[in-house]
């Protein structure tokens, strides 16, 4: 006879198993990203951390076996979803920015925050003042959060040190993290975050340091995979931007951009020409840009909780983007300044209803299309044999409950590489 598979978990009656499975090979585009892939009474089976059978529950308890360690899990009718990934956070930083609210209610804009010295700086001046082990601490603390909300995957950027020693230590502590957290962390070097205070007057000297002497490093040391740079007015220039991410790009590192933000500077234009792999926030992206992000099939990874927590009235224009083909993804950009947000249940919500994104689209965003954009589509992003058994037990019923009751934490259950890691 022959020998069944023979599973270390069997998860047993989803309600709606959304596998958001797919074509994997791209992200999804257009009307793609509304097809979710759901199978009623679904079941998922898992061997050795991967998942080796997908259908309904039937189907599965015909096809594998048990042996007397088979964990079974019974959703009882519930949502179960891949394990969230969030694409853009800013996760190791010392010390918090509360006092900035006040300020921006009295009309003080970010920029105008970060020109008096405060903002990004004065997160940098904390955390190189921060040794490893409290960095280790407080990311570790955030981490916690993240995946009892049901994210499993995340890109963490460096990017408070703005020092060689100091960006070195920012991805040695998200090394350390990947090593030791469940949730698998993605290392971005974003030594061009801010012109820190010694370079004031001098950015093309920073710029120098970053290129000349930070890039090396980061890269001879294997401590990063993406180089990010913050593109916006009074930052870093189009020129200046293009100049960091060809050189990476020659080192090896993958190209991302945080792009026109606040000020249209042509950010998502130098996405497209330099091939990065996303372009972020694109609040004030221009209609070129989105032409020449669609043409290259740069993600568009939109982060409106930052949108929502700076107050501003134009969210990025999620459906002319979805609308002319270019795939997008969601993410938290957890930071203390824009965004102290790190759930991505919270990010579904208002990605419904300011992006106007429907339910499904803004599954796929944070799913399949989030793991595009940091380079893991074929690892994890959606429940198919062969993946990483990442899972999320939800408290309901259908999809469409998740984002319509943002604000409460849903998740009963994560499932993180077959094992279970918050009930
Ligand atoms: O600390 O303000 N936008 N970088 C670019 C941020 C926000 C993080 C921060
Ligand atoms: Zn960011």
């Amino acid at each position: 006879m022959e020998n069944k598979t023979k599973a270390d978990l069997l998860l047993l009656h989803a309600g709606q198993l959304v596998t958001v499975a797919g074509d994997s090979a791209g992200p999804k585009r257009g009307a793609e990203m509304a097809q979710l892939g759901v199978i009623q009474d679904g079941a998922v089976a898992v061997k050795e951390g991967t998942i080796v059978y997908v259908g309904t529950t039937r189907e599965v308890l015909e096809q594998v076996e048990t042996h007397p360690g088979t964990r079974v899990v019974d959703a009882g009718g519930k949502v179960v979803l891949p394990g969230l990934v969030d694409p853009h956070t800013h996760l190791v930083f010392a010390g918090s920015r509360e006092h900035e609210l006040e300020l921006k209610l009295q009309g003080m804009g970010y920029l105008d925050i970060l020109k008096a010295g405060g903002g990004i700086l004065s997160t940098v001046r904390a955390t190189r003042a921060a040794g490893k082990a409290e960095l280790i601490k407080t990311a570790g603390k955030y981490l916690d959060q993240m995946l009892s909300q049901g994210t499993t995957t995340a890109e963490v950027k460096s990017g408070y040190g703005l020092t060689l020693e100091d960006e070195v230590k920012t991805l040695e502590v998200i090394r350390e993290l990947n090593r030791s957290h469940p949730i698998d962390l993605v290392p971005t070097f974003l030594g061009a975050h801010a012109v820190p205070e010694e370079y004031k007057g001098n950015p093309e000297g920073y710029v120098d340091l970053v290129v000349e002497a930070m890039l090396p490093a980061v890269v001879r040391e294997g401590l990063a995979e993406f180089c990010d740079v913050f593109c916006e007015e009074g930052v870093f220039s189009v020129e200046q931007s293009r100049r960091i991410l060809l050189a990476a790009k020659e080192r090896g590192l993958k190209p991302k951009i945080h792009a026109d933000e606040i000020v249209s500077l042509g950010g998502g234009e130098l996405a497209a020409e330099v091939g990065a792999v996303s372009a972020d926030h694109l609040m004030a992206v221009s209609d070129q840009g989105i032409e020449q992000m669609a043409q290259q099939g740069t993600i568009a990874v939109l982060l409106p909780a930052t949108t929502f927590c700076l107050m501003g009235k134009q969210y990025a224009p999620a459906r002319k983007m979805i609308e002319r083909g270019v795939p997008v993804a969601l993410a938290s950009d957890f930071n203390p300044g824009s965004s102290p947000v790190n759930s991505l249940q919270v990010v579904m919500g208002i990605a419904c209803r300011q992006l106007k994104m429907t339910p499904a689209e803004v599954i796929t965003a944070v799913t399949i299309n989030a793991a595009h954009a940091i380079g893991r589509a074929a690892e994890v992003g959606s429940i198919e044999a062969g993946k990483k058994a990442d899972l999320v037990v939800f408290d309901a019923l259908t999809y469409r409950y998740l984002p319509y009751r943002f604000g409460t934490n849903l998740v009963e259950m994560v499932i993180k590489n077959g094992q279970v890691v918050v009930e």
